[in-house]
């Protein structure tokens, strides 16, 4: 059964708020912001919320059409995302490739920082939240340094916010910037305009005070996508 995109942000939005990923308050942000919301992929911490998120990356995928021929799982929360991604689509029929790095070198034994399958081909990436995209700049470096071809990054949450360059704000998020300036293609399971439309329509006070504190967040920080 696949879902229209729209009805698996969704239903996503749902997922990660009932597995107290995603919550609402007062938290800061790598770049220093207030932010009313965070998204926190370290709580999806058992087998079957782990499944279930496979599926949703899966799903975002396959409603994409980007095309792969292999996995990359970024040290160190991107690993255990693409191995269950790599499972999720085997079990689909679609078994492909999958390498990590390690973030130390190890000076015995088989060596090197890379772990897997051999980097080759077009390579999707496998992360949690861009924000300001410092983690995919690596990635990508290192994919290049390989031979391989950085093709696609795939997230669970696009935070629509404006990236910043050496401590300033600019008017693009790290998600545009990967696209329009690396060319690699993008696929995120929701993004804030899904979280948004959730708020809005769920109907109860403390949802709806969050609706407003995420709306304010997104004038002072939002870029237009
Ligand atoms: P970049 O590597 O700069 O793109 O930032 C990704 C990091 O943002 C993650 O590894 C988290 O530390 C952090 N983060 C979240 O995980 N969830 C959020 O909702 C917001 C952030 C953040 O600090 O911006």
């Amino acid at each position: 059964i696949s879902k229209a995109p729209d009805s698996l942000a969704q239903d996503f939005v749902q997922f990660a708020v009932d597995a107290g990923v995603l919550r609402f308050g007062e938290f800061k942000t790598k770049a220093g912001r207030m932010s009313p919301y965070f998204f926190n992929a370290g709580l999806f911490d058992d087998g079957a919320r782990m499944q279930r998120l496979a599926e949703f990356y899966a799903q975002a995928l396959l409603h994409s059409g980007i095309e792969f021929d292999m996995i990359f799982g970024p040290a160190y929360k991107g690993i255990p995302l693409a191995a269950t991604v790599a499972v999720e689509l085997a079990r689909q029929g679609r078994n492909l490739p999958f390498a990590y790095n390690r973030k130390e070198a190890k000076d015995h034994g088989e060596g090197g920082t890379l772990v897997g399958a051999p980097l080759k081909g077009r390579v999707l990436i496998v992360d949690d939240v861009m924000s300001a995209g410092t983690a995919v700049r690596e990635s990508i470096a290192m994919i290049q340094a390989a031979g391989a071809t950085p093709y696609a990054v795939a997230i669970a949450l696009d935070r629509q916010e404006m990236a910043t360059e050496n401590g300033r704000d600019v008017p693009h998020s790290a998600v545009q910037y990967v696209r329009d300036q690396l060319g690699l293609q993008v696929c995120a399971i929701a993004k804030l305009a899904d979280l948004l439309q959730y708020l809005e329509s769920n109907g109860t006070d403390a949802m709806r005070a969050h609706h407003l504190r995420v709306l304010d967040y997104r004038q002072r920080y939002g870029v237009n996508a």
